[in-house]
C-alpha cells in the first residue's frame, strides 16, 4: 500500500529540518566560548574538529560548461536479473521505491510520484577510487523530504540502500549513510543525469547522490531505503558491499 505525501507537507517539513541543522552549526561555530570549550578538550584532536565541522559543508558545485562530455559507468552496468529486465521493459512503470524500517509511515513511491515532488539540481564531481572522475549534472528528490514524509523515527541512526544488482559473487550491492549525510541538502535520489533520464549504465531508474563521499557510496538501481538502528545485522555488517568484501572505509569522505 502506498501512502500519499503531498508537496506541501514535504517542503515545509524537510525545509525546516535542513535549515535548522545548518543554522545550529553556524551558531555553534560562531559562539567563541562553545568553540573554546570544544576544542580545548584533551581528546578533541585537530582531525576530529576538521571532520566534524566539515560534515555539514556543501560539496563543490561546478558550472554547466565544466560537465564531462561522457559520464562513464563503473561496477555493475546492468543488473541483468529477470526482475530488473521486467521493470526496464515497461519503462520502470511498475518499479517502486520502498522506504521502510524505522519509519512511522512506510512509503512505496513510483517514478511518477518522485517526478512530481520538488527537485534539486547539482553539478558535482564524482570520484572513483579506481582512479577516474567525472563531472555530471544530477536531478532528483532531496532525501530529507522523503524521510520527513515517511516519518523517520528518532531511533534511526543509518539508512541502508538496497540495490537491484549483485555487487559480485558475495552478495547484492548495498550501501549505507548516517543521519548527517541523510539530511545533507545535497543528498538526493537522482533520476536524471545531464538533463536525461538516468541510463541503465548509471543506475536507472534511481540512484543515491551523497556528494561528500567517494563513488562506491553512490548506490545505483535503488529498490529500497531501510532505516535502521545498527548496521551489524545487515549482510556482512560493515555497511556496504565493498566495505564487507574488500575492507573499504565505511565513511568515504572527500
Ligand atoms: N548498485 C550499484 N551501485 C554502485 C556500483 C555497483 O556496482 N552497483 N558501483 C559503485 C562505484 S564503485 C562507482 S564509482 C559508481 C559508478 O557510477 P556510474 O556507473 O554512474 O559511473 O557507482 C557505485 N554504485
Ligand atoms: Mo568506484
Amino acid at each position: 500500500m502506498s501512502i500519499l505525501i503531498t508537496r506541501r507537507t514535504l517542503v515545509t517539513g524537510a525545509g525546516l529540518t535542513a535549515a535548522g541543522m545548518l543554522a545550529g552549526c553556524d551558531r555553534l561555530s560562531r559562539n567563541e566560548s562553545a568553540r573554546e570549550l570544544l576544542f580545548s578538550a584533551e581528546n578533541f584532536h585537530r582531525w576530529a574538529q576538521r571532520s566534524l565541522l566539515a560534515r555539514d559543508a556543501l560539496a563543490r558545485e561546478y558550472r554547466p560548461d565544466q560537465i564531462s562530455p561522457f559520464f562513464r559507468s563503473n561496477g555493475t552496468s546492468n543488473p541483468n536479473t529477470e526482475d530488473y529486465k521486467a521493470l526496464w521493459r515497461d519503462g520502470f512503470a511498475h518499479w517502486r521505491l520502498r522506504i521502510d524500517g524505522l519509519v512511522a509511515r512506510p512509503l512505496s513511491l513510483s517514478l511518477a510520484h518522485l517526478h512530481a515532488l520538488p527537485h534539486r539540481e547539482q553539478i558535482t564531481r564524482h570520484d572513483c577510487v579506481e582512479g577516474w572522475s567525472a563531472i555530471g549534472k544530477w536531478r532528483g528528490v532531496p532525501l530529507g523530504l522523503l524521510l520527513k514524509g515517511a516519518g523517520l523515527s528518532t531511533r534511526a541512526r543509518y539508512l541502508v540502500f538496497h540495490c537491484a544488482d549483485m555487487g559480485g559473487p558475495s552478495g547484492p550491492y548495498y550501501e549505507s549513510i548516517d543521519m548527517v549525510d541523510a539530511w545533507h541538502p545535497q543528498t538526493i535520489l537522482a533520476f536524471a543525469l545531464n538533463d536525461r533520464p538516468l541510463k541503465v549504465a548509471n543506475g536507472a531508474p534511481l540512484r543515491l547522490r551523497v556528494e561528500r563521499q567517494l563513488g562506491y557510496k553512490q548506490a545505483k538501481y535503488l529498490m529500497r531505503v531501510e532505516a535502521v538502528e545498527s548496521l551489524s545485522q545487515i549482510y556482512g555488517g560493515k555497511g556496504g558491499y565493498w566495505e564487507d568484501v574488500a575492507g573499504y572505509d565505511w565513511y568515504a569522505g572527500i
